[in-house]
This record gives structure tokens, C-alpha cells and sequence, in this order.
């Protein structure tokens, strides 16, 4: 079974990533994993902290020479900010200063974890309810990855929409979309919406405001049959989507044709199904995403998510003060302006994770050798169908 969790608090020492059931024998090169903590970092709109972090992970345990030895991989990324946040993040000092937070944010986590934790400062909250946490999220993706390029299967992203400017997608097929995504600050390979959104979040800033918006995943030559019909917990869809609005901010995960499913009769929303020698089993539409009955079908995976404009803002909205009972303006911290660019590689990771958990728990966690062995026995059993 694969498992992972993360620990860290945003202005902490750093964050740990932590990562078991990676089958032994993977090559994984720290360089890839790196790779995408950048392309996290990446993304117009972003706020001054990423000036301050070049996120960069340190192999702690689990990988020899450059292979997985089978063991938990543990992975630790510095936040560079610590040093400008000591003694207020000291785990091991006494508190020295009386700054507390309490004018909790709407949108944030400070209200309700302040009253389930009983705390009087709401740092103790914002620390790791932050976003922050998503590098290490990132970083146990990127291992899950290189683990997915192993058996063929791409995880990517990119965004359909920022605020009000949403884009105009032709194809998916062929490289150039991903060409133009990678080179987009918004990730948008529409380049008129690109154009847009920027002046949007450049806008949104002027006036001290935050912009959300809408993500799409694609996940190809994903083979058919990772998940399972027979028990609720073992759809492969749940688990995505359970995977996927636990990132901070997100508010909607949807496959395939989603919340257009409300308006399309049967006979246009699934997908009719073919076969010939060369592809075996094929559709030519995707209106379920890639998955039917909780598992894969064989067809990409598509998945669309919302996230709401961050609740950090500079012009702060109402709220009262936890300790006098009144109106206050709620407490206004640095921001970024819109995250959804960055946001599409946590999504990316989130999803790497839950499909190799998939085909390990189907094809075996031991050792690279024996579970390709028994995928390829796999693949040509459904081949031959
Ligand atoms: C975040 C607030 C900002 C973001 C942070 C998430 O941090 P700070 O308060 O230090 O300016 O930059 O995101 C990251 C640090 C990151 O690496 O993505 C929040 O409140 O969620």
C-alpha cells in the first residue's frame, strides 16, 4: 500500500514530505522532484514570498544511488523564510512577543480552528492550514511521477479560467497544447485568455484583491480497469476527488462533463463504445472523463476543478475581534494575488499520487521488476479480449 503524509508549518523550520509502498528498484533522480517544486513556484500572480524560497528538496531517507530502496522516503524542503520569523516560529524558545492574531480572516481556517483548538492567537492555525503545505504535496507527487512515466502514463495540467476570462480550448491532442501551457505565466495555452487573466490579476492587485478560478488535469495511457465498482471506498473517482478538494482552496472537482451532465439527455452523455484490432476497445468521445463505474475505462482521465480567490487579502473584509467581541477589519497579511496557475501542479501531484497508489495496490508493492512484470501480463490479458 502506499501511504504519504506531510508536517511543517509555513514559517517553520521547513516541510516534510513523507512517502512509503514506492516498490524498490525506481530510479528517481532529485533533479525531477526539484523540477516541479519549481514549476510550483512559478506563475504570475504570485506574492513576495516566492522571492524569498527556491524550493529545493533534500533526499533524507528511502533512496540509494539514485533507486528506491523499498523503504519510507522522507524528503525535507527548507523554508528560507524561518530565518525572518525566529523567535516567533522557535519551537524551542519561550513566546516573546505579544503579537498575536485576532482578528480572524473569512475564508481562512483562523475562525473555526481557533475555536476547535482553543487557541488565542490564530498563527497557531494559519501556520498549517497555509498553502505552504502544498510544496511537500508536490514534492511526494513528483516521486509518484517518475514511478507513473515507468508504465507510460502523463498527469498535466492547465487552466481554463481565471475570474471572469475563460479559454478557448481546440484539441488536446498533440503536444502543442502542453508546449503552450508550460510557456504561459498563467499556464493558459490560450493566448488571447492569457492576455487577459494577466491584466485581470493586475487589476485584482491594484485593488488589493484575489482572484480564483478553474483547473483542468489530464491523465494519458492510463490503461483500463485501475479501481473498483464492488466497494464505495474503492472507487477510483472518490478517491481523486477526495485527493483533489483537500488542497487548500479548492471548492469543486468534476469529471468529465461534470455539472453538464445536469443537462445532457442519456443519449448524448456517454460515450459509445468501439473496438478494432489496433486499439481494442476505444471510444470517440469522453464525456465521462475516463472513468466509468469507479474505474479507469481506457480513455484519458479528465478532471476540472474550481478554487476560490484566496482569503488573504490586503483590503480586508469584516470581521470582530476574538478577545473585545468588536468589529474589526479582519487582519490583512501578505497575499498572493491568484494561485490557480500554481494550484494546477498541486492538482497534478494530487492525482499522481492516488493513480500510482492504484497500480500498486493492483499490480503489486514490491519491487519495479515484479510489478511491470505483472502489469504487461495485465495489458496483454485485456488486450486480448
Ligand atoms: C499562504 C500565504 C502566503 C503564500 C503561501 C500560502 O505566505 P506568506 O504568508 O508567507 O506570504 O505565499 O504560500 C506559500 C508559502 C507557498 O509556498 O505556496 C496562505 O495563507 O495560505
Amino acid at each position: 500500500m502506499l501511504r504519504f503524509s506531510t508536517a511543517g508549518e509555513s514559517h517553520g523550520k521547513g516541510l516534510i514530505a513523507f512517502i512509503e509502498g514506492i516498490p524498490a528498484g525506481l530510479k528517481v533522480d532529485i533533479e525531477e522532484i526539484n523540477s516541479e517544486l519549481a514549476r510550483r513556484q512559478r506563475g504570475f500572480g504570485r506574492g513576495q514570498r516566492m522571492k524569498i524560497e527556491t524550493d529545493t528538496a533534500e533526499i533524507i531517507s528511502g533512496v540509494r544511488h539514485k533507486r528506491t530502496l523499498g523503504s519510507p522516503i522522507t524528503l525535507f524542503i527548507e523554508n528560507k523564510d524561518f530565518q525572518n520569523w525566529i523567535p516567533a516560529m522557535s519551537p524551542i524558545l519561550d513566546e516573546v512577543s505579544k503579537n498575536s492574531l485576532t482578528n480572524p480572516r473569512p475564508g481562512h481556517a483562523d475562525l473555526a480552528g481557533l475555536m476547535k483548538y482553543g487557541v488565542k492567537d490564530f498563527r497557531d492555525i494559519l501556520e498549517r492550514a497555509s498553502a505552504r503545505e502544498t510544496a511537500a504535496k508536490v514534492a511526494i507527487g513528483a516521486v509518484c511521477k517518475i514511478f507513473l512515466k515507468e508504465f507510460g502514463i502523463n498527469v498535466r495540467s492547465f487552466i481554463l479560467q481565471i475570474g471572469n476570462v475563460t479559454a478557448k480550448i481546440k484539441s488536446f491532442d498533440g503536444e502543442k497544447i502542453w508546449c503552450d501551457t508550460e510557456s504561459s505565466v498563467v499556464r493558459c495555452p490560450d493566448k488571447a485568455a492569457e492576455k487577459e487573466m494577466i491584466k485581470l490579476i493586475e487589476k485584482a492587485a491594484s485593488n488589493g484583491d484575489t482572484l480564483g478560478g478553474k483547473l483542468a488535469i489530464l491523465v494519458s495511457n492510463v490503461v483500463a480497469g485501475l479501481g473498483s465498482h464492488t466497494q464505495w471506498d474503492l472507487k477510483l473517482d472518490g478517491k481523486l476527488a477526495q485527493s483533489l478538494i483537500a488542497i487548500q482552496a479548492f471548492k469543486s472537482v468534476e469529471f468529465g462533463e461534470g455539472t453538464n451532465f445536469a443537462e445532457l439527455p442519456g443519449s448524448l452523455a456517454h460515450d459509445e463504445i468501439f473496438h478494432d484490432k489496433k486499439n481494442g476497445f476505444y471510444r470517440k468521445t469522453n464525456h465521462a472523463g475516463g472513468i466509468e463505474g469507479g474505474m479507469t475505462n481506457g480513455e484519458p482521465i479528465f478532471i476540472t476543478c474550481v478554487l476560490k480567490p484566496i482569503p488573504s487579502l490586503v483590503r480586508p473584509l469584516r470581521s470582530v475581534d476574538i478577545f473585545t467581541k468588536k468589529p474589526v477589519k479582519a487582519e490583512a497579511v501578505r497575499s498572493d494575488i491568484c494561485v490557480v496557475p500554481a494550484a494546477g501542479i498541486v492538482a497534478e501531484a494530487a492525482v499522481s499520487i492516488e493513480i500510482a497508489k492504484a497500480l500498486i495496490e493492483q499490480f503489486g508493492p514490491v519491487c519495479m521488476k515484479d510489478i511491470k512484470n505483472n502489469y504487461n501480463l495485465y495489458v496483454k490479458r485485456i488486450k486480448n479480449i
